[in-house]
């Protein structure tokens, strides 16, 4: 073989052998790419989340506690209850994350001291809410949406509400079972108690019944259960969008919002775990409070309304 020859078959094999460095190096660092991304992110199966890659626990962006509550079915409402509870229906949510307490007094005045968002009259609130460690009380739908929105989060569907109240257990009137029992929430008394005075749901969820009143996001509509759709179910005809974005102006929504749980002035029949009640958006009576959640998945991702 000549030198020329010589020459060009080395050049060619250490151009090749260049290009296997290379490939090894770009696949190497592809490969490591995606492991780190695995770690980091939930995974996800045709579209739907694995709860198993799930946290059980988190902290909100207000420091508020939270608990996931798995997706699943469960029967919406009661047949032995008020024309508004019927009929029991099977409602399908997707996964979400709920705060463990109701929003407290401390929290909130964080926030409207962060935001500038309108301050209550705190020598009213203190009449009810008499500590930092107490539910805070007087607020609106709005107040509690612009909470939520602060807090990166929203209020609760109806239906997570009454799914998280259950704490898994079907069939029963009360988070503890079907007897009233005043040693375990706050009803007809005089005064609310400090969050997380009683024993939690089988959540781990606080006061769902009694305490203070918690708005839901949903319009109200007597006869919404007859309709409902199967799953991740809103109330209102703008809320689905609404949601999706909150982008909306919240006061061009009209109609009444759901509240649910009864409070530390109701009956025992108000503290039910289905009992539905209602009032105008920008009422902020003294036993009005609330408490957020996350879903799992970003909103605009939700199948809301969906019938399957
Ligand atoms: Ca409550």
């Amino acid at each position: 073989m000549r030198m020329r020859d010589k020459i060009l078959y080395m050049l060619f094999w250490v151009g090749n052998l260049t290009l296997i460095y290379v490939f090894l190096a770009v696949t190497t660092c592809f490969c490591i790419l995606s492991l780190s991304c695995k770690k980091n992110k939930p995974e996800t199966q045709k579209g739907r989340i694995n709860e198993a890659s799930l946290s059980k626990t988190k902290i909100g962006a207000d420091g508020a506690q939270m608990v996931l509550i798995p997706a699943g079915q469960f029967h919406m409402g009661s047949e032995d209850g008020a024309d508004d509870e019927k009929p029991v229906h099977q409602v399908t949510l997707d996964a979400f994350y709920i705060d463990v307490n109701e929003v407290t007094v401390k929290q909130y005045k964080k926030f409207v001291s962060v935001t500038g968002h309108i301050a209550p009259n705190w020598s009213e609130v203190s009449q009810s809410a008499r500590t930092n460690d107490h539910p805070m009380t007087g607020v609106t739908w709005d107040d509690a949406m612009a909470y939520a929105i602060w807090a990166g989060k929203r209020l609760p569907t109806e239906a997570e509400w009454e799914y998280a109240a259950r704490g898994g257990v079907p069939s029963q009137k009360y988070p503890w079972g079907n007897q009233a029992n005043p040693t375990l929430a706050t009803y007809s008394v005089a005064m609310p108690t400090p969050i997380g005075s009683h024993q939690p749901n089988k959540y781990g969820l606080y006061d769902l019944a009694g305490n203070v009143y918690e708005w839901c996001l949903d319009e109200y509509e007597k006869n919404y259960y007859k309709s409902s759709p199967k799953r991740n179910p809103i109330c209102g005809r703008n809320m689905q969008e609404f949601n999706k974005t909150f982008s909306m102006d919240r006061k061009k929504l009209k109609g009444l919002r759901v509240l649910r749980g009864g409070s530390w002035t109701s009956s025992a029949e108000l503290i039910r775990v289905t009992s539905r009640s209602r009032f105008e958006p920008t009422a902020a009576l003294h036993d009005f409070g609330f408490r957020c959640v996350e879903s799992v998945q970003p909103n605009n991702q939700i199948n809301w309304n969906a019938d399957y």
